[in-house]
């Protein structure tokens, strides 16, 4: 029987709070209103906004030197999709997943669908997985895999990706995001050149398999498992390739595949302008591709991220239409609330960022007023738009308070029960 969150449960719940919140909510109304700005209209974006999760953050994470599994952790695909079913029972904003393949592959996709149907769930980007060999894998992945000098291991690439389009078909989604580890550890160890010629030859062969309505996400990142060279290392090779393969290509943005300190709101914006924005990974970093919880170290970074995606949407800027997921490790917390605070975060980010009046900003731009542009950035920043997050919940049928409920669902507690420890190798980051 899988386990959904009790609509009475998150009502009672919500029933003790809701006084406070609409309190809390006509106090930010009054405020909003002072500024011409509706609250309600707010509100009904907020409700509309969605942040895909990744079928992989919903078990525990680890690093090279460790993972130490968590209580009730999903074994499978099966599993992983009841536990995203609960954030979104109580998130309400959440209702797509982004699978892993082979991690989540299944023989009966139809199936699938099915239970994903049941769950009211559906299916976000695919991602492929061709940094790591498989069992018996006749042509390794070592020395690369797209880019490797080795036709065969390219070939078998390739084919990996062609397949996750066909199994992405069965589950309706609509983007194939392609990252590879491909690079190097010593100088002189590749051709820069010639390895960006055959990375490109292979994402060409990928490419002509796209279905007219489907998009290809490129994903750079900066180094690991590669520490020396890593062929799509930046936005400048990313948005390199995205022009060279075609319309349907575009630049994906994680986070924290960036150098500290990048200005990652710059970035967004060049690949606005230039039709190339696929989407994004959330999920925030203080050293390197640390996958912690987005908004966790740097929510004003964010925030500013969301300032240009606002802006775009209030230009109406043509081509613009990224796509939203998390994407992220969680070594320590329970998965689950980790990923229901994290699709807030993102969220709140939206909501103020929908606070900045552009015309005000664009005079003091303009006037090169910096105090003033910075100011009005800050306004918006501060406003705590939490009534319009708690309320947004409320009115698509969600928790105001996500973790709370959660906790009163003893949901990771029942799950320990029924899903042993087989000891087996589990989701989540290695
Ligand atoms: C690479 C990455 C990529 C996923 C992997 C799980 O660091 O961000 O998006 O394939 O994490
Ligand atoms: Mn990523």
């Amino acid at each position: 029987m899988t386990f959904r969150v009790d609509k009475g449960l998150i009502a009672e719940h919500n029933n003790s709070k809701l006084k406070d919140v609409q309190e809390d909510y006509d106090a930010l109304a009054n405020k909003l209103a002072r500024n011409n700005v509706n609250i309600d209209d707010l509100t009904a974006k907020a409700q509309a906004f969605e942040i895909a999760v990744p079928s992989w953050g919903t078990g525990t994470g680890g690093t090279r030197f460790a993972r130490f599994p968590g209580t009730g952790e999903p074994r499978n695909i099966f599993e992983k999709l009841e536990d995203c079913a609960v954030i979104n029972d109580l998130s309400q904003c959440t209702s797509r997943v982004s699978p892993h393949f082979p991690w989540d592959k299944v023989d009966d996709f139809a199936g699938l669908k099915e239970t994903s149907d049941s769950l009211n769930l559906s299916w976000d980007s695919i991602n492929s997985n061709t940094f790591q060999d498989q069992p018996g894998q006749e042509h390794s992945f070592k020395y690369g895999s797209l880019s490797n000098t080795s036709e065969k291991s390219r070939d078998l690439a390739i084919s990996h990706n062609l397949d996750c389009i066909e199994w992405g078909k069965q589950l309706g989604s609509k983007t194939l995001t392609v990252w590879v580890g491909d690079g190097s550890n010593h100088p002189g160890q590749q051709h820069f050149q010639h390895a960006f010629e055959r990375y490109l030859e292979s994402m060409k062969k990928i490419y002509a398999g796209l279905p007219s309505d489907w998009e290809l996400h490129i994903e750079h990142k900066m180094f690991e498992p590669a520490f020396y060279s890593t062929i799509i290392q930046d936005w400048g090779s990313n948005i390199l390739a995205a022009k060279e393969l075609g319309p349907q290509a575009k630049s994906l943005v994680d986070l924290g595949h960036h150098a500290p300190n990048v200005n990652i709101e710059m970035i967004v914006s060049r690949l606005i302008q230039f039709k190339k924005l696929g989407g994004f990974h959330f999920n925030d970093s203080k050293y390197g591709d640390d996958d912690l919880d987005s908004g966790s170290l740097h929510p004003y970074q964010q925030f500013l991220i969301f300032n240009e995606l606002v802006d775009a949407e209030y230009r109406k800027q043509d081509g613009f239409g990224p796509n939203y997921m998390l994407d992220q490790s969680h070594n320590v917390t329970d998965p689950i609330e980790s990923l229901m605070n994290s699709a807030e975060s993102v969220q709140r980010s939206y909501v103020c960022a929908l606070l900045v009046d552009r015309s005000v900003l664009s005079n003091y731009q303009l006037n090169n007023d910096a105090i003033m542009c910075s100011n009005t950035l800050k306004g918006a920043f501060n406003t705590d738009v939490s009534p319009i997050l708690a309320m947004a919940r409320h009115r698509n049928g969600g928790a105001i308070d996500p973790i709370e409920t959660y906790r009163a669902t003893n949901y990771r507690s029942e799950m320990a029960k029924l899903r042993p420890d087989d000891g087996g190798s589990r989701s989540g980051i290695v």
